[in-house]
Order: C-alpha cells, then sequence, then structure tokens
C-alpha cells in the first residue's frame, strides 16, 4: 500500500525543472512523482517508510524549494 504526499515546490521555471524533480525523487525506492509546473505541486507515491521530510530534503537537494502545504 503506498501513501500519496502532496508537495508545493518553488524555483522551478521550466519543463526541464520538472523532470529534475520527478527524477530525484524517483531515485528513492519504491518512489515515483508527478510534478506539476504551473501549481507548484509534486504528488508524490511512495512507500509509508518514506516519511514526507525526506522528501522535502529530496527536492531541497535538487536545488528547488519545498514544503508540506498547508
Ligand atoms: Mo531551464 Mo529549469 O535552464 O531550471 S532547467 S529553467
Amino acid at each position: 500500500p503506498m501513501t500519496t504526499t502532496d508537495l508545493a515546490v518553488g524555483g522551478m521555471t521550466c519543463a526541464a525543472c520538472v523532470r529534475r524533480v520527478e527524477k530525484k525523487l524517483a531515485k528513492l525506492e519504491g518512489v515515483t512523482a508527478t510534478v506539476n509546473l504551473a501549481t507548484g505541486r509534486a504528488r508524490v507515491s511512495h512507500p509509508p517508510h518514506v516519511r514526507p521530510e525526506e522528501l522535502v530534503a529530496t527536492v531541497e537537494q535538487a536545488g528547488y524549494t519545498a514544503a508540506l502545504p498547508e
């Protein structure tokens, strides 16, 4: 059973940014992500043991900002 977490991602300005974020998240075991450039949101499917804070840190390591939306 997967968990879905949405992230607010900042600093993306083009389609290549979107792919960078998606690919960085997909390096985590069992994680897939779809990023919406227009809304600045990433919808992430992941195993329950992958914590949202790890997803945030991963996006930040790709050079973008990330936060858990209100
Ligand atoms: Mo194009 Mo997105 O240079 O950083 S990849 S703006």
